[in-house]
């Protein structure tokens, strides 16, 4: 049977639209078998909430590998977001070998850092180790400012052609094997996804909404990782995510109640639709 399962590790926060509460339903909406591993649970994402709270589920990790182990258990493809410790970025690297059905597809989402800043919580250790797991990793998906932790660069506002190629050497330097480096803006009301797989570097470029939301970087690596186990190009993947995540926020313009995340089940038909094109 060519049914594809997926594993996703990455945090529950329990409110907020990030994480596997958008993982599971996208990957799931892609028509994708999706498996969970909560790396923690809070109370809501760490992004402008205060006072959440945080239990580690690193010391659950190799039981539930072994668990695996033993039923004979192993996924197509292992997608990684939200890490917990530090601990757990060397636990996923045993996942990467003992649970990966052959020809599995290692998708890590270097999710840590926006804006210029880590995110609260993590540290110049997690993101060492951080650099360790995308050099085993099939596809990576950074933000600009990730990309700029991963490769010790200094992050910038303002760039040009020349800065993105720098920073996409010295990933692959690092031993990155393709690269999905998302808001990439050249000019004021556009932005887009840079793909580099093969040396080949390819860009696709949308139009940049005046609304931003959190989680959208989420929203966008569980797009493109259902849309690739579908059997879509990287590129096409790519595109595809960057169209729904687009829609996203969209949908959730105008509404400053919802600060805390994009509404992006009411266009899940969307990414469906552009699934069977
Ligand atoms: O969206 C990334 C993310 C995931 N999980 C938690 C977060 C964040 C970003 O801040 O805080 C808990």
């Amino acid at each position: 049977m060519n049914y594809k399962k997926v594993l996703t590790i990455q945090d529950i926060s329990c409110v907020g639209q990030c994480s596997l509460t958008v993982a599971l339903p996208i990957i799931s909406a892609c028509g994708i078998e999706t498996c969970v591993l909560p790396s923690a649970v809070l109370s809501t994402h760490t992004a402008g909430f205060t006072g959440f709270t945080f239990r580690d589920l690193t010391e659950d990790m190799p039981g539930i590998k072994d668990h695996w182990v033993k039923e004979g258990i192993a996924f197509d493809a292992i997608y990684t977001g939200y890490l917990g410790s530090t601990k757990q970025i060397e636990y996923i690297e045993d996942f990467f070998k003992t649970v990966a059905a052959p020809g599995c597809v290692k998708i890590v989402d270097p999710a840590m850092a926006d804006n210029g800043k880590l995110y609260p919580g993590f540290d110049d250790a997690f993101v060492d180790a951080m650099k360790g797991l995308c050099a085993k990793a099939d596809f990576i998906v950074p933000n600009i400012t990730e990309a700029c932790f991963l490769t010790d660069s200094d992050y910038r506002e303002e760039y040009d052609t020349a800065y993105i190629d720098t920073l996409l050497s010295k990933l692959t330097a690092l031993g990155c094997k393709s690269v999905i480096l998302t808001g990439v803006s050249y000019k004021p009301e556009r932005t887009g996804v840079l793909v580099l797989q093969d040396g080949q570097k390819a860009y696709y470029e949308h139009d940049k909404l005046p609304n931003s939301c959190h989680g959208t970087g989420d929203i966008y690596s569980s797009a493109f990782t259902g849309a690739l186990v579908r059997g879509k190009t990287a590129y096409d993947a790519a595109k595809i995510a960057a169209d729904y995540t687009v829609e996203c926020i969209k949908a959730t313009a105008g509404d400053a109640s919802h600060w805390y995340g994009a509404k992006f089940e009411p266009v899940l038909m969307k990414l469906i639709q552009a699934l069977e094109g």
